[in-house]
């Protein structure tokens, strides 16, 4: 990949820059030099793994390092919380479900699984307290709270999520490659998700026109924080063993989101609409002889192309 034209994900070292950027530039950036507690020096393994030993964590499983939704080279299993850190810590396994060599990536979910949001507080209060978030955004505005444990050298594939949020990375290190929603024709979606999994080495006769979309890039260390806003694409890379929290909140008022939506992926209700109307409109366009279907598809294809400049 010719990498001319990544630009370097900016680092701004102050909260009031950081709080304006967020309202005005809806850009990524790092936010370096806040404390984020104690958790930079005190979340490691053994000190993990006794706080929460034996809660029970959803995990993926995987022997690839290139995780990937389209072919499910992953699965999902239960461990131990301190059995997890363990592991996932370690590159070889005495103890595995699929081989030796496989790796783990948790993302926390809701103490009720299918009802509630993840919060760390509920579900990790022994070390809820040991971690700041910086006060970024007002508190009603707060959505969840996530744990992201994950074995070295394991890249969760691009997607997007409807809500702001800020990964803040405690230990190990992480690549982060974004893509802006003013992009999104050249990511090749499918739902929130991109087609385009190998992003360091495209398949361009599938993919042509991947290389036109801007490319964001940074790495994480401990004590960084990325915001990550709202539909901005993203492809992360666990470089190291790694620990992090995230914490999504609303941009938007309440109306705009759906309510029984726990992860935060479920695009917004008027986007929902929209895309059902397109169902419709797509199923009486092709119920036409194809004379007429490609003149009106060509019509309405300018009717949305007006509306973008409106
Ligand atoms: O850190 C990760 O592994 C993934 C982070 C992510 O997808 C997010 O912050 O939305």
């Amino acid at each position: 990949m010719n990498n001319s034209n990544v630009i370097s994900v900016p680092i701004l070292f102050n909260l009031e820059e950081a709080k304006n950027w967020i309202e005005t530039k809806r850009e990524p950036f790092i936010l370096k030099n806040f404390d984020y507690g104690p958790c930079l020096k005190k979340w490691n393994v053994d000190y993990l793994s006794q706080k929460a030993e034996n809660r029970l964590v959803k995990i993926h499983v995987s022997t690839a390092s290139e995780m990937d939704f389209i072919n499910k080279n992953f699965i999902y299993r239960t461990l131990p919380f301190a059995e997890l850190i363990k592991r996932a810590s370690k590159e070889n396994q005495t103890d595995f479900f699929i081989s030796e060599n496989e790796k783990y990536y948790l993302r926390s979910l809701g103490t009720d699984d299918r009802k509630d949001i993840a919060n760390i507080k509920a579900e990790f209060p022994e070390i809820a307290d040991d971690i700041c978030f910086p006060p970024l955004f007002d508190k009603e505005k707060f959505f969840s709270s996530v744990f992201r444990i994950t074995s070295s050298n394991l890249r969760l594939w691009t997607h997007y999520d409807i809500m702001d949020n800020i990964l803040i990375q405690v230990s190990g290190r992480k690549r982060i490659i974004l893509f802006p929603p003013s992009d999104i024709e050249y990511l090749y979606m499918k739902g929130d998700k991109s087609l385009v999994l190998e992003v360091d080495n495209p398949d361009l006769e599938k993919y042509p026109l991947f290389t036109k979309a801007s490319r964001y890039e940074c790495e994480l260390n401990p004590g960084d924080g990325i915001f990550i806003p709202s539909l901005w694409l993203h492809n992360v890379i666990t470089l190291d063993f790694s620990i992090g929290v995230n914490v999504f909140w609303k941009h938007l008022d309440d109306e705009f989101y759906e309510k029984k939506d726990i992860y935060g992926n479920k695009d917004l209700l008027n986007a929902q609409k929209a895309f059902l109307f397109t169902d419709k409109s797509l199923k009486e366009l092709n119920s036409m002889p194809l004379y007429y279907k490609e003149f009106y598809t060509k019509r309405i294809i300018e009717a949305l192309k007006d509306n973008l400049n409106k």
